[in-house]
């Protein structure tokens, strides 16, 4: 009995160290505004891929990379331009369609965001 809760204990702890992390790498970009998806750049990849949000969505795009990206439209609707690593940048979607992208400095690096109208819950059907 005793050791079951001292080993509930020692979850939670590590449980909210990682919290702590996490909240201690957001606190490094205060400007950072709340964002419905993030898309991690990492070992040259973008991860999720595809991803599907809605329009008025806004992505943060993090590069947790040691090497400088993009995040740049095919289709040159956003442009993250020079993305250093560890650096985050913003971009809402405000039209509906899929956006392939890419990274400019590494150009087989590529990636999808499908972006769907806006949901019925947000109150903008009927
Ligand atoms: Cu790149």
């Amino acid at each position: 009995m005793y050791a079951t809760l001292s080993r509930c204990l020692a979850a939670a702890t590590f449980a909210l160290s990682l919290g702590g992390a996490t909240a201690a790498q957001s606190s490094a970009a205060p400007t950072l505004l709340p964002a419905v998806l993030s898309v991690h750049v990492k070992d040259f990849k973008y991860n999720p891929t595809p991803a599907t949000i809605h329009v008025g969505d806004r992505v943060t795009f993090v590069n947790g990379d040691d090497e400088a990206h993009t995040v740049t439209a095919v289709n040159k609707s956003f442009d993250s331009e020079g993305l250093e690593p560890g650096n985050t940048w913003q971009h809402v979607f405000s039209k509906p369609g899929t956006y392939a992208y890419f990274c400019e400095r590494h150009p087989y690096m590529k990636a999808t965001i499908v972006v769907l109208p806006a949901s019925p819950k947000d109150g903008t059907a009927k």
